[in-house]
Formats: C-alpha cells, sequence, structure tokens
C-alpha cells in the first residue's frame, strides 16, 4: 500500500457544523427518521443494549418517547424473553393475547402473576378459555393479605355477566364503553364466550399521552433485544420472536465476523424469524459495512471503541475515530437503502446532528441514559451527590459468572472459553451522575437537535443529512466550544463539564 497509515480519524470533538440560512423553527422540526429498512422513530434514539441501561423499564420509556430500547442479552434466553413480554403487554390498543387465570388458582398465585406482568386484575377464564369473570383490585380490596394461601379467584371474582364487546370494536366505540360504565378493562369476547382480547383504559391515557410512541401494526410498544451467535444462540433468536420481538440487535464488538454474517443470513432466510428486523454490527471500515449489508441487515451499526466505558481501543489498539466510522460505514449503507446507526461516543446533544450529518440515521447511546430512573440499578450517594453505576459490557463485572448464572456478556467479546479469571476486559465500571426520568433526558437530547436543526436550516432529517456541513476544528476551538474562563455556578439541564 502506498501509505500505511490511511486517512486520519475524525471523531464528534473533531469537528463542528456549519449555521446556514435558515426559516425552520426549532419547535417545529420533525425528527422522524429510518431505524431499520422497514421501522420509522419519531427520535433518532436508541437505548444501549447494556445491563446498566436497557431493561424493559427502559424501552418501555423509549418507545413511549418515540425512539426504541435495546434489551440487552446478559440474561438467560427466558428472562430476555421475558422482558420482551414486558414491553410488548405495556400499552396496546388491544392486547391480543391477555394474561388470564384460572378460576382455582389462589390469590396468592393471582398475585404473582400480576407481579410478574405489573398488571393489576386479569381476566377468569375456564380451560376452554371462556370468560368467567375478571379480577381485578377492586375485588380484592375486602381481601386480607393473610388469607391470600387459601381463597380463590373462583370466591372474590365479578363474575359474568361483564361488560363485554366483541372483536374489532372500534376504538371509539370501546373508550366510550370504558367510559359509560365506569370500567377499566373491557374484555373482548367471541360468539362462543371465548376470550380473544383486552382493552385497558390505561392504554388510551398513555396514547395521549406519549403521540409520538414507537407502535407495531397492533398498537404494541416496539421493541428490540440482543442476541449473539455462539451456543445457544439460535435458541435464543427463536425464543424473543415468539415473545413478539420487532427488532434482533447481532451483536458483538466485531460485526465483521463470519459467524455474525451466518447468523444474520439465517435469521433473515429461516421461516420461523425471517418477519424480523435484523441490525448488525459493530463495524467501523466500509468494508465491515458492506459485508453486513450483503448478508442482508436491516440495518448496520457502527462503532469499534468509541464508547465511554471501553477501552478497547487500549487494550486491543483497534477502533475508528466514531464521525469517520460513520462516514465509512455509510459509503457501503447508503447506496443500499440500508440505515445506519452509530453507536457510542456521544458526550452532547449536538453530537447527535453531528452523527446524522456523517451519515447516520439514529444513534444508540448508553453513559447519556444510564443516570435515568428507568435504567437498572439503584441510586449511589457520594459525597452528597446522587449517581447510578455504569458499566462495559466487558468489564470485569459484567464478563464474570456470578453464582451459577453464567455470563453472555464475554461471547460479545470472542471470550466465551475464557474462565473467569483469565478474561481480558475491554471496558471499565463506573457511575454516571443521577439524570431523574428519561422523559427529561430525551427532552433535552432531542430539543438540542431541534436547536441544530434550526441552525442548519433542516426541517426534517433528510434535510439535515443533505445540508449539514463540517468544519474541522483544533484544540484550541475545541476548548473555545466549551464555557471558558468562566467558574460555572449553576448546573445546566443539558450540559456538564467532563
Ligand atoms: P456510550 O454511549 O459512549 O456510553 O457507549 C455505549 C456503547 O459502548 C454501547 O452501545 C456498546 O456499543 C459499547 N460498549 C458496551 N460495553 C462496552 C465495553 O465494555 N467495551 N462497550
Amino acid at each position: 500500500p502506498a501509505d500505511p497509515f490511511g486517512y486520519i480519524g475524525l471523531t464528534y470533538d473533531d469537528v463542528l457544523l456549519l449555521p446556514g440560512e435558515t426559516d425552520v423553527i426549532p419547535s417545529e422540526v420533525d425528527t422522524t427518521t429510518r431505524l431499520t429498512r422497514e421501522i420509522s422513530i419519531a427520535i433518532p434514539l436508541l437505548s444501549a443494549a447494556m445491563d446498566t441501561v436497557t431493561e424493559s423499564r427502559m424501552a418501555i420509556a423509549m418507545a413511549r418517547q418515540g425512539g426504541i430500547g435495546i434489551l440487552h442479552r446478559n440474561l438467560s434466553i427466558q428472562d430476555q424473553a421475558h422482558q420482551v413480554e414486558l414491553v410488548k403487554r405495556s400499552e396496546s390498543g388491544m392486547v391480543t393475547d391477555p394474561v388470564t387465570v384460572g378460576p382455582d388458582a389462589t390469590l396468592a398465585e393471582l398475585d404473582a402473576l400480576c407481579g410478574k406482568y405489573r398488571v393489576s386484575g386479569l381476566p377468569v377464564v375456564d380451560d376452554e378459555q371462556r370468560l368467567l369473570g375478571i379480577i381485578t383490585n377492586r375485588d380484592l380490596r375486602f381481601v386480607s393479605s393473610s388469607e391470600y394461601e387459601t381463597r380463590t379467584v373462583r370466591e372474590v371474582m365479578t363474575r359474568m355477566p361483564l361488560i363485554t364487546a366483541p372483536v374489532g370494536i372500534e376504538r371509539d366505540d370501546a373508550a366510550a364503553l370504558l367510559a359509560k360504565h365506569k370500567i377499566e378493562k373491557l374484555p373482548l369476547v367471541d360468539a362462543a364466550g371465548v376470550l380473544r382480547g383486552l382493552i385497558t383504559v390505561k392504554d388510551f391515557v398513555k396514547s395521549e399521552q406519549y403521540p409520538l410512541a414507537t407502535k407495531d401494526g397492533e398498537s404494541r410498544l416496539v421493541v428490540g433485544a440482543a442476541v449473539g451467535f455462539f451456543g445457544d444462540a439460535w435458541d435464543r433468536v427463536t425464543t424473543l420472536v415468539e415473545a413478539g420481538v420487532d427488532v434482533l440487535v447481532v451483536d458483538t464488538a466485531n460485526g465483521h465476523a463470519r459467524l455474525m454474517l451466518d447468523m444474520v443470513r439465517k435469521i433473515k432466510s429461516d421461516p420461523a424469524t425471517r418477519g424480523v428486523q435484523v441490525i448488525g454490527g459493530n463495524i467501523a471500515t466500509r468494508e465491515g459495512a458492506q459485508a453486513l449489508v450483503d448478508a442482508g441487515v436491516d440495518a448496520v451499526k457502527v462503532g469499534v471503541g468509541p464508547g465511554s466505558i471501553c477501552t478497547t481501543r487500549v487494550v486491543a489498539g483497534v477502533g475508528v475515530p466514531q464521525v469517520s466510522a460513520i462516514y465509512a460505514a455509510s459509503l457501503a449503507a447508503k447506496p443500499a437503502g440500508v440505515p445506519v446507526i452509530g453507536d457510542g461516543g456521544l458526550q452532547y446533544s449536538g453530537d447527535i446532528a453531528k452523527a446524522l450529518v456523517a451519515g447516520a440515521d439514529s444513534v444508540m447511546l448508553g453513559g447519556l441514559l444510564a443516570g435515568c430512573d428507568e435504567s437498572p440499578g439503584d441510586l449511589v450517594f457520594v459525597n452528597g451527590k446522587q449517581f447510578k453505576r455504569y458499566r462495559g459490557m466487558a468489564s470485569l463485572g459484567a464478563m464474570q459468572s456470578r453464582g451459577d448464572r453464567r455470563s453472555y456478556s464475554k461471547d460479545r467479546y470472542f471470550q466465551g472459553d475464557l474462565s473467569d479469571d483469565e478474561i481480558i476486559t475491554e471496558g471499565i465500571e463506573g457511575q454516571v451522575p443521577y439524570r431523574g426520568p428519561l422523559a427529561a433526558v430525551s427532552h433535552q437530547l432531542v430539543g438540542g437537535l431541534h436547536q441544530s436543526m434550526f441552525y442548519v436550516g433542516a426541517r426534517t432529517v433528510p434535510e439535515l443529512q443533505a445540508r449539514g456541513r463540517f468544519v474541522r476544528i483544533t484544540s484550541a476551538g475545541l476548548k473555545e466550544s466549551h464555557p471558558h474562563d468562566v467558574q460555572m455556578i449553576s448546573e445546566a439541564p443539558n450540559y456538564s463539564s467532563r
């Protein structure tokens, strides 16, 4: 090769967007973008598949805001599939396959079911799924918990006849029935009295509260989940698909691996799974993106080493600064019509627009979301300040097995065959400041993007991508970008110095 050093890699802090002629008002821009070939999202954000970022609570919150959460895979197959179910059942126009309980279950068993699915009551059905009644908080109000082991659902449920509706009832008619009878749940039954679905008042409230929510054809929230390609990975894939997952992320630290490409091809061609959207990654070169596109992915995820908790670039000496990596990947993905996801390395809201102009269609966030209420883990107090733990999936903590629970995170880094004391870590464990509810954090991030679009003069994401131009800056320019020569005396909601 003529030049063994190739090109210079640039990242977020190396560039700024040029301001342009504009008549755009920030509050009026449209941030809708393509997540995959077939799924659009109203805000270009994904929450990372990490065990300190995305479980069902975060996935629900992300989808409600108009983005999507990717459930991490450092869980047993059953636990991860259960997380998918929690998201899919969380809110919908109609639940087609509601959780039910039999009349002879004890109240303790009922309680456990309600806890597992986070619902406040269940339809009661016989062995043939015929509706017998319904049991909700109202029915349990006068039962003492000491009786839960001995009393059965049959004794306290509200029996038929109940207010029910036929399958296929219009949304407005259902809302009117709920209101007229002051009930919270409306079972849908067929002519034979068999339970076919359930509509709840909560779902109506939610859909008004979250107008941008990412939903599937049955108005259930959309969710993604990470899978690998070693060992029982195929079981994981099929179990997640059965649980209703919308997007699978074949997730590894080097997405240019042959096994990865085989897994993508298998999911896209197997009759049991080919309906699901597949994201492949991570890669950081044009060739890596091309290989994924050729294997048939529905989106390419970019990022080798940019993560705030990642040490790949120092441990292995491998990676590409993120803005250049996104650009390189887009050269292969764009002509094929495959969306690009920029994963990792974002520090501020301004980095979102930079990623989009470089060639991404959306971005995946870890550190920026790990401090939210909805991320797994408790608050930690340090010197009177509140933090939440945040760790890399290649950190010692994430890769070590705990008790009889093996780590599924190891094989993301091709180390499934190593014992705990042989692991080569590529990530660290740390903490980030507590940030409050995701809604507030995403408001600031997306609000920042609205401002970017105003400055560039773009009403839509495609316009931003077409109009955006970069200027490269020096370390003096970066210093000038941040607040300087002044002591900050109060915290801004979207800025902290690092
Ligand atoms: P960040 O948003 O900068 O915190 O980066 C999050 C991303 O970092 C994840 O989506 C993932 O691609 C990557 N990651 C996760 N764990 C590790 C690691 O331990 N090296 N890296």
